[in-house]
């Protein structure tokens, strides 16, 4: 390619050129070759690439924390929430604002088996006093649960972990939540549903990415005697919602989650939950579509 100048040069004498503008395309061209060749000879450099062990990656992908801080007792887990992401005052308070109300329905719910059996049998089982679900959407399976724990006679939180953002293209099959900007309603028309149902005292949104606010949690010590896990279905979400939700798993309690024997990402939900409990030595049940450990 270096023989290309002189004969660049040679065809705008040949055109007659000003000498000016010659000279500015032959500085151009040798300052793009120049570019050019800083780029690939970096990329072709063995020297500067550094050498990592694959072990190293490997033990990385099933590596998360796995001891938290100290549990915060349940009666101050929502204060805890409350302190920490709302500046101690409820979510709920002046709740709709005046910018959203004509947006949102009386109640709007819709889920996906958000009342199998698993939710009464788990519940009768654990007798949670915290929940803690991770995938809410509109608040189907959350209102369930509390709905369940207030006929037991419990105090019951549920914390629901979701971003409420849905999922990209979800406003083809839910047309009618409004979206603002760009903003989709899915907050405020989950919160109206808890709201319209009286539930505000037991449930609370915690509206950020699920690995996000579980590290979180982790942190602050809330632990949950029961966890659903039904955010991101593929693999690498499911590994790693299940991963950090056993963190904050109370001894004794219960994990679980929908979509085992669905086909989302080859059975990923499946493939994340299988490996799991093989490394961990636990026992798989299942409970309908709803995979069950402890
Ligand atoms: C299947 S829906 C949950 C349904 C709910 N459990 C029920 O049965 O009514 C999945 C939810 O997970 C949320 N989600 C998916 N990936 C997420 C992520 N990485 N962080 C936060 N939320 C996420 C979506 O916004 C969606 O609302
Ligand atoms: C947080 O609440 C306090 C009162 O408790 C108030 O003075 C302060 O402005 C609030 N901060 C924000 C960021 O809303
Ligand atoms: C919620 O509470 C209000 C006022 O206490 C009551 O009128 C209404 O029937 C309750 N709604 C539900 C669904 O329980
Ligand atoms: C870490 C390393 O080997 N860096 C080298 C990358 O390449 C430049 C020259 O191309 C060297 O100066 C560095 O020492």
């Amino acid at each position: 390619m270096k023989e290309g100048h002189p004969k660049k040069l040679v065809m705008f004498s040949v055109w007659g050129l000003p000498r000016f503008a010659a000279y500015s395309f032959i500085l151009a061209l040798v300052y793009a070759l120049g570019f050019i060749t800083s780029f690939t000879g970096k990329s072709k450099s063995p020297e500067n690439t550094t050498q990592v062990p694959p072990q190293f990656l490997e033990s990385d992908l099933v590596r998360f924390r796995t001891k938290c801080s100290d549990p915060v007792p349940s009666t101050l887990v929502r204060q805890t929430i409350l302190d920490k992401v709302y500046n101690g005052s409820s979510p709920y308070h002046g709740f709709p604002p005046s910018h959203t109300l004509g947006l949102l329905k009386p109640k709007r719910i819709k889920g996906w088996g958000s009342y199998g059996a698993v939710f009464e049998n788990l519940v009768r089982r654990v007798k949670p006093r915290i929940i803690i679900e991770v995938g809410t959407f509109l608040g189907a399976s959350a209102i369930h649960m509390a709905d369940l724990s207030c006929d037991l006679g419990l105090k019951t939180q549920v914390i629901c972990i979701d971003d409420f953002r849905g999922w990209p293209g979800f406003r083809e099959r839910f047309k009618d939540i409004s979206m603002v900007n760009g903003d989709v309603m899915l907050l405020h028309q989950f919160m109206q549903n808890v709201v319209y149902l009286n539930l505000t005292e037991q449930i609370l949104p915690l509206p950020f990415s699920t690995s996000s606010a579980l590290v979180k949690l982790c942190e602050w010590g809330v632990m949950g005697d029961l966890i659903e896990v039904d955010a991101g279905h593929d693999f690498h979400s499911a590994w790693s919602d299940i991963n950090m939700a056993y963190a904050l798993l109370r001894p004794g309690g219960v994990i679980f989650g929908h979509d085992y024997f669905t086909s989302a990402d080859d059975r990923g939900v499946r493939r994340a939950v299988d490996l799991f409990a093989r490394r961990k030595g636990l026992f798989v049940g299942t409970d309908g579509q709803h995979w069950v450990i402890g």
